[in-house]
């Protein structure tokens, strides 16, 4: 039997941290085994926000590194870019002329990026049919990501029941992955943790980087338990596991920064010190396979789409 598709991908902008381990790289590895996976650098999604050609390009080596170094084996998942797949583009203008203007107007993520300052270009606006695109090109059913996501995939299968409906039978429904308790990881500040807040605890960084954003993470000098700090430090030990640790510690708040700061460093030491041996070398040889075989699908299912649309003459 055919196994069913699953397909993640993290934007190349800036350095990954634990909620977007948490929120997609996590599910993608509990589950991508079960499934026909692909994992994705989402290169032109970074244009809507970044134009800075250098880093870009450093970026994109270094989320490869990432997606090695937390355990993804990339003879069971196809790991490939899609900026080398022009068939995601040019399936993100056909779904632009389906959806309307005021239908992408009720994206959350546009209205919040907006009105953090981040310039509204048309890019930005439309992102969530070239998402659409990356989901339902490869025939996709299931998507691992952080709650914040939820509504784009919504969006992806509205792309495709208008698609259908206009063309006939042609893409498939996908399903968001949400794991309970990690859809949306905090920041240091309380508020969703993200690159462009500047609230992050760095994926890779040094065990100096990790310890200098725990200790700066806001604890309320009311209770007894600083909740910013429990509902990181619950990413890393149970409920089970904390309670002794939160009762012995009680209104300690720097010793249990300095407990969270140690189990951080003992689940990320390994995975850091697999990303600094991963060179660009390897990146490009993982690249290049995950490409050819992203490739033959999304061409294979562009023939299909222009034949449906009527261009293909
Ligand atoms: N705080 C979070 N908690 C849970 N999941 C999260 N994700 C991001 N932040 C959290 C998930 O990570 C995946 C990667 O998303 P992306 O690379 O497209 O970037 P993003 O969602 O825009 O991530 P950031 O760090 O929050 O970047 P900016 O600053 O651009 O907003 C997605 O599955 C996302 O849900």
């Amino acid at each position: 039997m055919m196994k069913k598709r699953l397909l993640t991908g993290l934007q190349p902008s800036g350095d990954l941290h634990i909620g977007n381990y948490f929120g997609a790289l996590k599910p993608f590895l509990d589950t991508y085994g079960e499934y026909e996976s692909f994992l994705m650098v989402a290169d032109y999604h970074t244009l809507t926000s970044k134009k800075d050609s250098e880093n870009l390009k450093e970026n994109i080596v270094n989320i490869v590194r990432s997606y090695l170094a937390v355990g993804v084996d990339p003879q069971k998942a196809v790991i490939f870019k899609q900026s080398d797949i022009s068939e995601h583009t040019e399936l993100a203008w056909i779904f632009d002329t389906l959806v309307t203007v005021p239908f992408l107007m009720q994206a959350h993520a546009y209205k919040d990026k907006v009105a953090k300052g981040l310039e509204a270009n048309a890019g930005l606006f439309t992102y969530p049919m070239l998402q659409a695109a990356d989901i339902l090109l490869y025939d996709t059913e299931v998507v691992p990501v952080g709650e914040d996501q939820r509504q784009h995939i919504e969006y992806a299968r509205e792309a495709a029941t208008k698609f259908n409906n206009a063309f006939g039978e042609t893409f498939k429904q996908p399903k968001e992955l949400i794991l309970k308790g990690l859809g949306v990881v905090p920041g240091v500040d309380g508020q969703k943790m993200s690159k462009s807040y500047g609230n992050t605890i760095p994926l890779f960084g040094s065990r100096d980087e990790i310890a200098k954003a725990v200790m700066s993470i806001v604890t309320d000098s009311s209770g007894d338990r600083p909740e910013n700090v429990y509902r990181i430090h619950t990413l890393f030990k149970t409920e089970a596991e904390l309670t002794g640790l939160y009762e012995e510690k009680k209104g300690k708040y720097k010793d249990l920064k300095e407990a969270l700061i140690e189990d951080i460093e003992a689940q990320v030491a390994p995975m850091r010190e697999r990303y600094e041996s991963i060179d660009e070398v390897e990146v490009k040889k993982v690249l290049k396979e995950g490409n050819e075989k992203a490739q033959a699908i999304a061409s294979a299912k562009m023939t299909t789409v222009r034949k449906k649309v009527g261009v293909a003459l």
